[in-house]
């Protein structure tokens, strides 16, 4: 059983939900003619402006905790000048929080960045960790009075993983290219043409002529080729930039604001090596999470986030097995990564532990009900073994803009029109607050 105190709610993070974040480099990228965006956000689900009605559909299926993003790009939508009327914005949904019996949960950099500090060199700069606390100082002066948890940076750990896997990309493209010749030679020697052979090539000249449109594009905009965003792939001098910025946060928030627990959140995969993969599934547990523990140890809580697992042999990351059930994202249904995970991490950190997201991408809410009982019956057995879980938040409160991917990813516990804006709660977001509608403990 879950106890007393525990926090049951759902995520979302300020890009995805409100809507027209003009200021944020993410706003430009999707613009981009050549974006790898597959639609614009445009006005997303208008949570801007809806978010009373979205947090009363929460608090009345019985949820009890929200955790949600301020947009730094609204906050600050040019270098030094902040937007008071923004700041208030985001109080009124504070309050709107506190008013319906819901705990909110407050990330301060959820993935989106102001334009002004890209083309300041974004992540990569030195001078990023100083404009984080200057923006986070503003913040918390103003709004720390009435917080009890914040998230400094969402899924700090993310650059590397991005790195991780763009090179996994890299090698497959590489291998791909080398099996292209080799079948154009064997092709021509006997006279034959492989039609799909030359399509994969004309594919792969129009993604390289894209790419370098794109460039061309990012430098008009950001005044760079490769901008240094949240989301592009981290070295570990980029990496060490965004541990600095949070560091340099928590004692801000830390001085100012010492009731507020704060920490950051990490995106884990559980890693199962088959037979061969042990030592890269350690080294990949060791970039993914290890590596982080100097930066937290001192934090009130670590933000867990997980999807499913990823099986890892000596080359690399495998493929989801045949036959498995997948989901919207292409990732495995394995709910039981969650419990794996937060194993794994209780081996090596035992300060507290929020699950600051974990969901499925589906259009079958019945198999987000099923995902959702058993990642929580895993966070039971971890309570039970005596592991400090404070809270679960769903991902996500509400389908969303999902990114690179567009509105495509259905991840909400409740829909929404598109051309409306009206919302439907799911039965999984009843589902969800019976969990915390039992009498707890
Ligand atoms: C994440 C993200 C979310 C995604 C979610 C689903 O932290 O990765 O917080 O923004 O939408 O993970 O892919």
């Amino acid at each position: 059983m879950l106890p007393k105190d525990f926090m049951l709610g759902a995520a979302s993070a300020a890009y995805q939900v409100e809507g027209n974040n003009t200021h944020s480099d993410l706003w430009l990228m999707e613009q981009m003619p050549h974006t790898t965006f597959s639609e614009p956000s445009l006005d997303a689900c208008d949570h801007y402006h809806r978010y009373e009605e979205d947090i009363r559909l929460a608090a009345a299926a019985g949820l009890n905790a929200y955790r949600f993003s301020i947009e730094w790009g609204r906050i600050e939508p040019e270098e030094g000048v902040f937007d008071e009327a923004e700041v208030e914005h985001y109080r009124d949904v504070i309050r709107c929080c506190r008013a319906n019996g819901v705990e909110p949960v407050v990330t301060l950099h959820h993935f989106s960045s102001p334009i002004w500090l890209i083309r300041k060199g974004g992540w990569d700069a030195e001078t990023t960790p100083a404009d984080f606390e200057r923006y986070v100082r503003h913040v918390m002066e103003r709004l720390g009075g009435e917080l009890s948890f914040v998230c400094t940076i969402n899924e700090a750990n993310m650059g590397l993983q991005i790195a991780r896997i763009a090179e996994r990309y890299a090698q497959q493209a590489r291998a791909a290219a080398a099996a292209m010749a080799a079948a154009s030679q064997a092709a021509e020697a006997d006279g034959a043409v492989d039609e799909s052979q030359v399509q994969m090539g004309l594919n792969l000249k129009k993604m390289m002529e894209n790419q370098q449109l794109q460039k061309a594009e990012n430098k008009e905009a950001f005044g760079t080729e490769d901008p240094q965003t949240f989301q592009s792939p981290r070295s570990r001098h980029s990496d060490e930039v965004v541990c600095e910025a949070h560091r340099r946060a928590r004692a801000a928030i830390r001085e100012l604001c010492p009731h507020v627990k704060v920490g950051l959140t990490l995106s884990l995969h559980d890693l199962q090596p088959v037979p061969g993969g042990e030592a890269l599934a350690a080294a990949e547990w060791v970039d993914e999470f290890t590596h982080y523990l100097p930066v937290i140890e001192g934090d009130d809580f670590l933000g867990v986030q997980n999807y499913t697992r990823t099986r890892v042999g000596a080359e690399g990351d495998l493929p989801v097995p045949e036959g498995a059930e997948v989901t919207q994202m292409g990732y495995e249904f394995y709910p039981q990564a969650l419990e794996h995970v937060l194993r794994a991490v209780a081996k090596e950190w035992t300060g507290d532990i929020i699950v600051t997201e974990n969901g499925i991408g589906t259009d079958d809410d019945a198999r987000r009900v099923a995902f959702i009982d058993e990642a929580l019956a895993g966070v039971e057995r971890c309570l039970d073994d005596g592991i400090p879980v404070k809270g679960y938040f769903y991902w996500s409160l509400m389908d969303n803009f999902e990114w690179q991917k567009g509105y495509s990813m259905r991840f909400g516990l409740i829909a929404f029109d598109r051309a409306t804006q009206e919302r439907s709660p799911k039965p999984s977001l009843a589902h969800l607050g019976s969990y915390v509608k039992k009498p707890l403990g």
